[in-house]
């Protein structure tokens, strides 16, 4: 078998219920542990819809999805969560503390693990100035905190769940450059054993990649690192130059 958090995506076409034209279409590929696929493409390309059938949100219409090589559709929910942890386009904190809704997949966290997750998604320095820190209280919504800190508060969950796949839907282009690249390279350790999927808007965020799927109209159009694609792609080159 491949190794624990694998994504492999075979030949999988996606339609939404009650729509008539696929959302996505024949995508193939694998993301393997111990390296980051990045997708990047136009606004409804597909991209978070892509990322969405990893944590079953809906089932592929056609195809195959397989984690660690056993198929999705065989895993249980329970198993999805503890293995797969996601951080949404939209990130999500539910009313309570910093510190529950860090430890949101990894009740076991200590305090300790919990500032170390802050501190790699640069996190820590504005839950150190809030009165109360990591009890400090999160309204529904997060609708206390910006949306960049709210941002960084579900990466620093994702990272304290520990997980064998990390999926990353637009979780960087919020953030200022610097906070961005200072966030990618602290992920680097953390993450080095997980597969990372990334869904980026800024070529910046993602010319590390160890492969970029470019998505156009819900097909992968082109593949390779950023020297391949500037190179092969001419979609990829409208996307860096735009
Ligand atoms: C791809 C449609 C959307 C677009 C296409 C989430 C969602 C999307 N769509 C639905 O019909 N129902 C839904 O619940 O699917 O959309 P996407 O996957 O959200 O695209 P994206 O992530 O590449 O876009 P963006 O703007 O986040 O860069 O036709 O209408
Ligand atoms: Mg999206």
């Amino acid at each position: 078998l491949p190794a624990p958090g694998t994504v492999e995506f075979k030949n999988v076409t996606f339609g939404y219920p009650g729509a008539e034209a696929p959302v996505l279409s024949d995508i193939s590929f694998t993301a393997k542990p111990g390296q980051t696929t990045a997708i990047i493409g136009s606004t409804g390309a597909g991209k978070t819809t892509l990322l969405n059938l990893i944590p079953r949100l809906y089932d592929a219409t056609e195809g195959e999805i397989l984690i660690g090589g056993l198929p999705l559709r065989e895993l249980g929910r329970e198993t999805i969560s503890q293995n797969i942890s996601s951080v949404p386009q939209r990130p999500y904190l539910f009313s309570g503390t910093i510190a529950s809704n860090l430890r949101f997949g990894a009740q076991e966290a200590e305090e300790e693990d919990l500032w170390e997750a802050l501190r790699i998604a640069q996190a820590d320095g504005f839950v150190a100035e809030r009165e109360g820190q990591l009890e400090s209280k999160i309204s529904q919504g997060g609708t206390n905190v910006s949306g960049g800190q709210r941002q960084r508060l579900c990466i620093a969950r994702a990272l304290a769940a520990k997980p064998k796949t990390y999926l990353f839907d637009d979780s960087f282009s919020a953030l200022d450059v610097s906070t961005d690249a200072k966030l990618r390279a602290a992920l680097v350790e953390p993450t080095k054993d997980a597969a990372v999927i990334i869904v980026a808007q800024r070529v910046s965020t993602i010319t590390e990649a160890d492969q970029i799927l470019v998505l156009d109209h819900g097909e992968i159009v082109a593949r390779g690192t950023h020297e391949e694609l500037l190179e092969s792609s001419e979609t990829y080159q409208e996307i860096v130059t735009s």
